[in-house]
Protein backbone atom coordinates (compact mmCIF):
# COMPACT_ATOMS: atom_id res chain seq x y z
CA UNK A 1 0.00 0.00 0.00
CA UNK A 2 2.88 2.12 0.78
CA UNK A 3 4.51 1.70 -2.70
CA UNK A 4 0.99 2.21 -4.44
CA UNK A 5 0.82 5.72 -2.35
CA UNK A 6 4.05 6.69 -3.35
CA UNK A 7 3.86 5.91 -6.98
CA UNK A 8 0.52 7.75 -6.88
CA UNK A 9 2.12 10.68 -5.51
CA UNK A 10 5.11 10.42 -7.72
CA UNK A 11 2.98 9.90 -11.03
CA UNK A 12 0.63 12.96 -10.02
CA UNK A 13 3.61 15.25 -10.52
CA UNK A 14 3.24 14.86 -14.13
CA UNK A 15 -0.20 15.34 -13.90
CA UNK A 16 -1.36 11.65 -14.38
CA UNK A 17 -4.22 10.20 -11.63
CA UNK A 18 -3.26 6.99 -10.94
CA UNK A 19 -7.13 6.30 -9.51
CA UNK A 20 -8.71 7.32 -13.35
CA UNK A 21 -5.79 4.98 -14.64
CA UNK A 22 -7.31 2.02 -12.52
CA UNK A 23 -10.68 2.49 -13.37
CA UNK A 24 -9.43 2.34 -17.10
CA UNK A 25 -7.91 -0.69 -16.57
CA UNK A 26 -10.37 -2.50 -14.49
CA UNK A 27 -12.79 -1.61 -18.24
CA UNK A 28 -9.70 -3.33 -20.32
CA UNK A 29 -11.47 -6.80 -20.87
CA UNK A 30 -9.03 -9.27 -22.82
CA UNK A 31 -10.82 -12.32 -25.10
CA UNK A 32 -9.12 -14.82 -23.77
CA UNK A 33 -8.53 -17.85 -26.64
CA UNK A 34 -9.53 -21.31 -25.28
CA UNK A 35 -7.00 -23.21 -28.01
CA UNK A 36 -3.62 -22.32 -25.32
CA UNK A 37 -5.84 -25.00 -23.00
CA UNK A 38 -5.57 -27.72 -25.54
CA UNK A 39 -3.21 -27.11 -28.28
CA UNK A 40 -5.55 -26.20 -30.68
CA UNK A 41 -6.81 -29.59 -30.55
CA UNK A 42 -10.70 -28.74 -30.13
CA UNK A 43 -13.60 -31.45 -29.05
CA UNK A 44 -14.18 -33.25 -32.55
CA UNK A 45 -15.04 -36.68 -32.31
CA UNK A 46 -13.50 -37.40 -35.65
CA UNK A 47 -10.60 -34.77 -35.29
CA UNK A 48 -7.27 -35.45 -37.02
CA UNK A 49 -4.31 -34.15 -37.25
CA UNK A 50 -3.70 -29.94 -37.05
CA UNK A 51 -3.17 -28.64 -40.41
CA UNK A 52 -3.84 -25.03 -41.63
CA UNK A 53 -0.16 -24.01 -41.39
CA UNK A 54 -0.39 -23.34 -37.75
CA UNK A 55 1.85 -25.62 -35.17
CA UNK A 56 1.75 -26.17 -31.55
CA UNK A 57 4.75 -27.54 -30.17
CA UNK A 58 5.53 -29.05 -26.70
CA UNK A 59 3.96 -32.31 -24.76
CA UNK A 60 4.08 -30.69 -21.36
CA UNK A 61 1.95 -32.88 -19.37
CA UNK A 62 -1.82 -32.19 -17.72
CA UNK A 63 -3.45 -30.13 -21.18
CA UNK A 64 -7.02 -30.25 -21.13
CA UNK A 65 -8.92 -33.36 -22.73
CA UNK A 66 -12.37 -32.38 -22.61
CA UNK A 67 -14.44 -29.67 -22.33
CA UNK A 68 -15.40 -29.81 -18.38
CA UNK A 69 -11.57 -30.18 -18.26
CA UNK A 70 -11.20 -27.12 -20.20
CA UNK A 71 -13.44 -25.41 -18.39
CA UNK A 72 -12.04 -25.82 -15.42
CA UNK A 73 -8.34 -24.52 -16.58
CA UNK A 74 -10.50 -21.35 -17.96
CA UNK A 75 -11.57 -20.62 -14.49
CA UNK A 76 -8.44 -21.61 -12.85
CA UNK A 77 -6.59 -18.86 -15.17
CA UNK A 78 -9.49 -16.35 -15.02
CA UNK A 79 -8.97 -16.32 -11.29
CA UNK A 80 -5.38 -15.41 -11.22
CA UNK A 81 -5.96 -12.93 -14.08
CA UNK A 82 -7.37 -8.91 -12.67
CA UNK A 83 -10.76 -7.85 -13.94
CA UNK A 84 -13.14 -9.42 -15.88
CA UNK A 85 -12.28 -11.03 -19.08
CA UNK A 86 -14.07 -12.30 -22.26
CA UNK A 87 -13.84 -16.03 -23.62
CA UNK A 88 -12.86 -16.23 -27.49
CA UNK A 89 -13.80 -19.54 -28.84
CA UNK A 90 -13.47 -21.84 -32.04
CA UNK A 91 -15.56 -23.58 -34.06
CA UNK A 92 -14.11 -27.13 -33.05
CA UNK A 93 -14.63 -26.44 -29.18
CA UNK A 94 -18.23 -26.92 -29.60
CA UNK A 95 -19.76 -28.85 -27.21
CA UNK A 96 -20.47 -32.00 -29.47
CA UNK A 97 -21.48 -34.71 -27.04
CA UNK A 98 -20.01 -37.52 -28.94
CA UNK A 99 -21.28 -37.22 -32.07
CA UNK A 100 -19.76 -36.29 -35.71
CA UNK A 101 -20.92 -33.04 -36.63
CA UNK A 102 -19.46 -31.97 -40.32
CA UNK A 103 -18.61 -28.05 -40.18
CA UNK A 104 -21.22 -27.40 -42.58
CA UNK A 105 -23.46 -28.94 -40.21
CA UNK A 106 -22.79 -27.16 -36.86
CA UNK A 107 -25.65 -25.05 -35.10
CA UNK A 108 -25.63 -23.33 -32.54
CA UNK A 109 -27.49 -25.91 -30.21
CA UNK A 110 -23.71 -27.38 -29.67
CA UNK A 111 -23.02 -23.92 -27.76
CA UNK A 112 -26.11 -23.98 -25.85
CA UNK A 113 -24.05 -25.50 -23.12
CA UNK A 114 -21.11 -22.58 -23.77
CA UNK A 115 -24.18 -19.90 -23.54
CA UNK A 116 -24.93 -21.46 -20.08
CA UNK A 117 -21.82 -21.40 -18.69
CA UNK A 118 -20.78 -18.27 -19.71
CA UNK A 119 -23.45 -16.60 -18.54
CA UNK A 120 -23.40 -18.24 -15.13
CA UNK A 121 -19.66 -17.49 -15.04
CA UNK A 122 -20.40 -13.99 -15.96
CA UNK A 123 -18.17 -14.12 -18.70
CA UNK A 124 -19.16 -13.02 -22.46
CA UNK A 125 -17.84 -14.85 -25.55
CA UNK A 126 -16.20 -14.65 -29.06
CA UNK A 127 -16.03 -16.94 -31.76
CA UNK A 128 -13.73 -18.19 -34.67
CA UNK A 129 -14.78 -20.19 -37.75
CA UNK A 130 -12.30 -22.98 -37.99
CA UNK A 131 -11.18 -23.66 -41.70
CA UNK A 132 -7.64 -25.67 -40.57
CA UNK A 133 -7.35 -29.44 -39.48
CA UNK A 134 -9.86 -30.82 -41.78
CA UNK A 135 -9.78 -33.42 -44.57
CA UNK A 136 -11.64 -30.40 -46.69
CA UNK A 137 -8.89 -28.00 -45.58
CA UNK A 138 -5.62 -29.05 -47.89
CA UNK A 139 -4.52 -25.86 -49.01
CA UNK A 140 -7.11 -23.56 -50.41
CA UNK A 141 -10.44 -23.55 -48.48
CA UNK A 142 -12.76 -20.30 -49.14
CA UNK A 143 -10.77 -19.74 -52.41
CA UNK A 144 -10.62 -23.14 -53.79
CA UNK A 145 -11.67 -22.81 -57.47
CA UNK A 146 -13.17 -26.47 -56.21
CA UNK A 147 -16.66 -25.05 -56.22
CA UNK A 148 -18.12 -27.94 -53.76
CA UNK A 149 -14.74 -27.31 -51.41
CA UNK A 150 -15.07 -23.47 -51.44
CA UNK A 151 -19.38 -23.85 -50.57
CA UNK A 152 -18.60 -25.94 -47.85
CA UNK A 153 -16.41 -23.48 -46.44
CA UNK A 154 -18.90 -20.61 -46.89
CA UNK A 155 -21.66 -22.65 -45.50
CA UNK A 156 -19.24 -23.34 -42.56
CA UNK A 157 -18.72 -19.78 -41.90
CA UNK A 158 -22.11 -18.68 -42.40
CA UNK A 159 -23.40 -21.25 -39.89
CA UNK A 160 -20.49 -19.38 -37.48
CA UNK A 161 -22.12 -16.25 -38.32
CA UNK A 162 -25.45 -17.65 -36.77
CA UNK A 163 -23.68 -19.08 -33.83
CA UNK A 164 -22.03 -16.08 -32.98
CA UNK A 165 -25.04 -13.99 -33.46
CA UNK A 166 -26.97 -16.07 -30.73
CA UNK A 167 -24.48 -15.81 -28.58
CA UNK A 168 -24.75 -12.13 -28.88
CA UNK A 169 -28.02 -11.68 -28.28
CA UNK A 170 -27.31 -14.35 -25.27
CA UNK A 171 -24.80 -11.71 -23.45
CA UNK A 172 -26.50 -8.77 -24.57
CA UNK A 173 -23.35 -7.71 -26.14
CA UNK A 174 -22.47 -7.66 -29.78
CA UNK A 175 -19.47 -11.58 -30.01
CA UNK A 176 -16.61 -10.65 -32.13
CA UNK A 177 -15.96 -13.40 -34.41
CA UNK A 178 -12.72 -14.08 -36.28
CA UNK A 179 -12.17 -14.71 -39.63
CA UNK A 180 -9.32 -16.26 -40.55
CA UNK A 181 -8.17 -18.93 -43.34
CA UNK A 182 -4.86 -20.24 -44.09
CA UNK A 183 -5.38 -20.60 -47.77
CA UNK A 184 -1.84 -20.48 -49.66
CA UNK A 185 0.47 -21.84 -52.09
CA UNK A 186 3.76 -24.35 -50.99
CA UNK A 187 5.58 -23.09 -53.92
CA UNK A 188 5.11 -20.72 -57.19
CA UNK A 189 1.75 -20.72 -58.65
CA UNK A 190 0.25 -18.62 -61.35
CA UNK A 191 -3.14 -18.31 -60.39
CA UNK A 192 -3.05 -15.65 -57.58
CA UNK A 193 -6.03 -13.52 -58.83
CA UNK A 194 -8.14 -15.96 -59.42
CA UNK A 195 -7.94 -17.12 -55.28
CA UNK A 196 -8.20 -13.72 -54.60
CA UNK A 197 -11.06 -13.18 -56.60
CA UNK A 198 -12.56 -16.57 -55.42
CA UNK A 199 -12.10 -15.27 -51.87
CA UNK A 200 -13.72 -12.35 -52.23
CA UNK A 201 -16.74 -13.40 -53.61
CA UNK A 202 -16.89 -16.01 -50.84
CA UNK A 203 -16.40 -13.14 -48.13
CA UNK A 204 -19.41 -11.69 -49.87
CA UNK A 205 -21.94 -14.68 -49.76
CA UNK A 206 -20.73 -15.03 -46.39
CA UNK A 207 -21.58 -11.39 -44.98
CA UNK A 208 -24.37 -11.15 -46.81
CA UNK A 209 -26.48 -11.69 -44.26
CA UNK A 210 -26.73 -8.93 -41.44
CA UNK A 211 -26.27 -10.20 -38.45
CA UNK A 212 -27.19 -7.54 -35.46
CA UNK A 213 -25.61 -8.79 -32.40
CA UNK A 214 -22.16 -10.29 -33.46
CA UNK A 215 -19.68 -8.26 -35.83
CA UNK A 216 -17.15 -9.55 -37.96
CA UNK A 217 -13.07 -9.07 -37.94
CA UNK A 218 -10.82 -10.59 -40.94
CA UNK A 219 -7.39 -11.69 -40.28
CA UNK A 220 -4.34 -11.54 -42.26
CA UNK A 221 -0.74 -12.80 -42.09
CA UNK A 222 2.28 -13.54 -43.93
CA UNK A 223 2.53 -17.01 -44.60
CA UNK A 224 1.55 -20.55 -43.09
CA UNK A 225 4.30 -23.79 -42.59
CA UNK A 226 3.75 -25.61 -45.97
CA UNK A 227 2.45 -22.48 -47.33
CA UNK A 228 5.34 -20.60 -47.56
CA UNK A 229 5.13 -18.80 -50.98
CA UNK A 230 1.80 -17.12 -51.19
CA UNK A 231 -1.17 -15.71 -48.91
CA UNK A 232 -4.42 -15.66 -50.44
CA UNK A 233 -5.88 -13.68 -47.27
CA UNK A 234 -2.69 -11.01 -47.23
CA UNK A 235 -2.87 -7.81 -45.25
CA UNK A 236 -3.37 -5.88 -48.46
CA UNK A 237 -5.79 -8.05 -49.12
CA UNK A 238 -8.11 -7.78 -46.01
CA UNK A 239 -7.44 -4.18 -45.12
CA UNK A 240 -8.61 -3.04 -48.81
CA UNK A 241 -11.69 -5.55 -47.79
CA UNK A 242 -11.99 -4.00 -44.35
CA UNK A 243 -12.47 -0.87 -45.21
CA UNK A 244 -14.55 -0.92 -48.44
CA UNK A 245 -17.25 -3.39 -46.77
CA UNK A 246 -17.08 -2.01 -42.90
CA UNK A 247 -15.26 -5.11 -41.58
CA UNK A 248 -13.24 -4.85 -38.16
CA UNK A 249 -9.61 -5.68 -39.05
CA UNK A 250 -7.82 -8.17 -36.87
CA UNK A 251 -3.58 -7.46 -36.36
CA UNK A 252 -2.07 -10.64 -35.08
CA UNK A 253 1.51 -9.08 -33.56
CA UNK A 254 2.96 -12.68 -35.08
CA UNK A 255 1.60 -11.74 -38.68
CA UNK A 256 3.33 -9.04 -40.16
CA UNK A 257 7.47 -9.12 -41.33
CA UNK A 258 9.98 -9.26 -38.40
CA UNK A 259 11.28 -5.50 -38.64
CA UNK A 260 7.54 -4.52 -39.63
CA UNK A 261 5.60 -2.39 -37.03
CA UNK A 262 1.82 -3.84 -35.85
CA UNK A 263 1.91 -1.01 -33.77
CA UNK A 264 2.28 1.84 -36.48
CA UNK A 265 -0.60 -0.21 -38.20
CA UNK A 266 -3.29 0.91 -35.45
CA UNK A 267 -2.88 4.94 -36.41
CA UNK A 268 -2.88 4.21 -40.29
CA UNK A 269 -5.66 2.03 -40.40
CA UNK A 270 -8.18 3.41 -37.72
CA UNK A 271 -8.76 6.72 -40.70
CA UNK A 272 -10.68 4.32 -42.58
CA UNK A 273 -11.60 1.05 -40.54
CA UNK A 274 -14.02 1.64 -37.60
CA UNK A 275 -12.70 -1.36 -34.79
CA UNK A 276 -9.74 -3.44 -34.56
CA UNK A 277 -9.55 -6.96 -33.10
CA UNK A 278 -5.69 -7.90 -31.63
CA UNK A 279 -4.26 -11.57 -31.82
CA UNK A 280 -1.98 -10.30 -28.98
CA UNK A 281 0.86 -12.84 -29.46
CA UNK A 282 5.11 -13.26 -29.54
CA UNK A 283 6.39 -14.20 -32.75
CA UNK A 284 10.20 -15.64 -32.33
CA UNK A 285 11.30 -15.79 -35.43
CA UNK A 286 8.50 -16.51 -36.92
CA UNK A 287 4.72 -16.62 -36.29
CA UNK A 288 5.77 -19.05 -33.38
CA UNK A 289 2.50 -17.97 -31.00
CA UNK A 290 4.80 -17.85 -27.79
CA UNK A 291 3.20 -16.71 -24.91
CA UNK A 292 3.02 -12.89 -24.91
CA UNK A 293 5.30 -10.74 -22.65
CA UNK A 294 6.12 -7.34 -21.77
CA UNK A 295 8.40 -6.89 -25.00
CA UNK A 296 9.01 -3.66 -27.01
CA UNK A 297 6.63 -4.59 -29.82
CA UNK A 298 3.70 -5.05 -27.37
CA UNK A 299 4.25 -1.90 -25.22
CA UNK A 300 4.38 -0.07 -28.55
CA UNK A 301 1.09 -1.10 -29.79
CA UNK A 302 -0.94 -0.90 -26.75
CA UNK A 303 0.95 2.45 -26.12
CA UNK A 304 -0.46 3.74 -29.89
CA UNK A 305 -3.93 2.50 -28.89
CA UNK A 306 -3.65 4.94 -26.25
CA UNK A 307 -1.96 8.04 -28.05
CA UNK A 308 -4.75 6.97 -30.62
CA UNK A 309 -7.32 7.53 -28.49
CA UNK A 310 -8.97 4.70 -29.49
CA UNK A 311 -9.53 2.32 -26.98
CA UNK A 312 -13.16 2.11 -27.63
CA UNK A 313 -12.38 1.06 -31.05
CA UNK A 314 -10.36 -2.22 -30.08
CA UNK A 315 -11.08 -5.31 -28.79
CA UNK A 316 -8.22 -7.22 -27.25
CA UNK A 317 -7.76 -10.81 -28.49
CA UNK A 318 -4.78 -13.05 -27.06
CA UNK A 319 -3.32 -15.72 -29.17
CA UNK A 320 -0.26 -18.17 -28.40
CA UNK A 321 -0.21 -21.56 -27.90
CA UNK A 322 2.83 -22.87 -26.25
CA UNK A 323 2.31 -26.85 -25.78
CA UNK A 324 5.72 -26.89 -23.96
CA UNK A 325 4.87 -25.22 -20.54
CA UNK A 326 2.23 -25.16 -17.88
CA UNK A 327 -1.08 -23.81 -19.75
CA UNK A 328 -2.20 -22.12 -16.93
CA UNK A 329 0.91 -20.50 -16.22
CA UNK A 330 0.86 -19.65 -19.80
CA UNK A 331 -2.66 -18.12 -20.09
CA UNK A 332 -1.72 -15.69 -16.60
CA UNK A 333 1.85 -14.69 -17.90
CA UNK A 334 0.37 -13.45 -21.42
CA UNK A 335 -2.75 -12.13 -19.64
CA UNK A 336 -0.84 -10.28 -17.30
CA UNK A 337 1.77 -8.94 -19.63
CA UNK A 338 -1.06 -7.44 -21.78
CA UNK A 339 -2.49 -5.65 -19.09
CA UNK A 340 0.75 -4.52 -17.94
CA UNK A 341 1.32 -2.83 -21.60
CA UNK A 342 -2.22 -0.98 -21.08
CA UNK A 343 -1.21 0.03 -17.63
CA UNK A 344 1.81 1.35 -18.63
CA UNK A 345 0.57 3.32 -21.72
CA UNK A 346 -2.73 4.81 -19.66
CA UNK A 347 -0.05 5.97 -17.41
CA UNK A 348 1.92 7.71 -20.06
CA UNK A 349 1.41 11.93 -19.45
CA UNK A 350 0.14 12.05 -23.11
CA UNK A 351 -0.60 15.45 -23.24
CA UNK A 352 2.26 16.92 -21.06
CA UNK A 353 4.49 15.29 -24.12
CA UNK A 354 2.68 15.64 -26.80
CA UNK A 355 2.87 19.38 -25.86
CA UNK A 356 6.37 19.17 -25.95
CA UNK A 357 6.31 17.90 -29.35
CA UNK A 358 4.27 20.18 -31.03
CA UNK A 359 6.25 23.08 -29.51
CA UNK A 360 9.30 21.72 -30.96
CA UNK A 361 10.96 20.57 -28.02
CA UNK A 362 12.01 17.22 -29.24
CA UNK A 363 14.85 16.49 -27.02
CA UNK A 364 11.93 16.87 -24.09
CA UNK A 365 9.64 14.18 -25.75
CA UNK A 366 12.78 12.11 -25.56
CA UNK A 367 13.55 12.52 -22.15
CA UNK A 368 9.65 11.93 -20.73
CA UNK A 369 9.56 8.70 -22.74
CA UNK A 370 12.62 7.37 -21.14
CA UNK A 371 11.74 8.44 -17.97
CA UNK A 372 8.06 6.46 -17.54
CA UNK A 373 10.20 3.44 -18.23
CA UNK A 374 11.59 3.68 -14.76
CA UNK A 375 7.93 5.02 -13.51
CA UNK A 376 6.68 2.97 -10.52
CA UNK A 377 4.06 1.21 -12.88
CA UNK A 378 4.81 -2.01 -11.02
CA UNK A 379 3.14 -0.90 -7.83
CA UNK A 380 -0.17 0.68 -9.71
CA UNK A 381 -0.29 -3.09 -11.19
CA UNK A 382 0.36 -5.14 -7.71
CA UNK A 383 -2.60 -2.35 -6.54
CA UNK A 384 -4.71 -3.64 -8.98
CA UNK A 385 -4.70 -6.99 -8.11
CA UNK A 386 -4.76 -6.25 -4.72
CA UNK A 387 -8.03 -4.68 -5.21
CA UNK A 388 -8.84 -7.71 -7.91
CA UNK A 389 -8.30 -10.09 -4.61
CA UNK A 390 -5.99 -12.02 -6.80
CA UNK A 391 -2.50 -12.87 -6.09
CA UNK A 392 0.16 -9.84 -6.30
CA UNK A 393 3.40 -11.07 -8.37
CA UNK A 394 4.75 -13.87 -8.80
CA UNK A 395 2.50 -15.12 -5.83
CA UNK A 396 0.16 -16.71 -8.69
CA UNK A 397 3.29 -19.51 -8.82
CA UNK A 398 2.19 -21.51 -6.08
CA UNK A 399 -1.44 -21.52 -6.58
CA UNK A 400 -0.53 -22.70 -9.79
CA UNK A 401 1.72 -25.54 -8.81
CA UNK A 402 -1.06 -26.19 -6.39
CA UNK A 403 -3.87 -26.94 -9.32
CA UNK A 404 -1.23 -29.02 -10.72
CA UNK A 405 -0.80 -31.01 -7.51
CA UNK A 406 -4.87 -31.45 -7.31
CA UNK A 407 -6.14 -31.45 -11.11
CA UNK A 408 -3.36 -31.53 -14.17
CA UNK A 409 -1.03 -33.60 -12.68
CA UNK A 410 -3.69 -36.52 -12.37
CA UNK A 411 -5.00 -36.37 -15.78
C1 LIG B 1 -3.20 -18.27 -37.42
C2 LIG B 1 -4.03 -17.18 -36.83
C3 LIG B 1 -5.29 -17.62 -36.15
C4 LIG B 1 -5.10 -18.83 -35.26
C5 LIG B 1 -6.27 -19.13 -34.36
C6 LIG B 1 -6.20 -20.50 -33.80
O1 LIG B 1 -1.99 -17.86 -37.86
O2 LIG B 1 -3.26 -16.41 -35.97
O3 LIG B 1 -5.84 -16.56 -35.48
O4 LIG B 1 -3.97 -18.70 -34.45
O5 LIG B 1 -7.43 -18.86 -35.01
ZN1 LIG C 1 -4.29 -14.87 -34.88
Amino acid sequence: MKAYEIAKERFAQYGVDTEKVLAQLQDFHLSLHCWQADDVKGFEVQAGAMSGGIQSTGDFPGAARNIDELRQDILKAKSLIPGQHRLNLHEIYGDFQGKVVDRDEVTVDYFQSWIEWAREHDTKLDFNSSSFSHPKSGSLSLSNPDEGIRRFWVEHTRRCRDIANAMGEAQGDPCIMNLWVHDGCKDVSVNHALYRRLLKQSLDEIFAKPQPMMKDCIEGKVFGIGLESFTVGSHDFYTAYAAQNDKLLTIDTGHYHPTESPADKVSAVLPFIKELMLHVSRPVRWDSDHVTIMDDPTQELFSEIVRADALDRVHYGLDFFDGSINRIGAYVIGSRAAQKCMLRALLEPRDLISKYELAGEGYKVLALVEEMKAMPWQAVYDEFCERNNVPVGAAFITEIDNYVADVTGKR
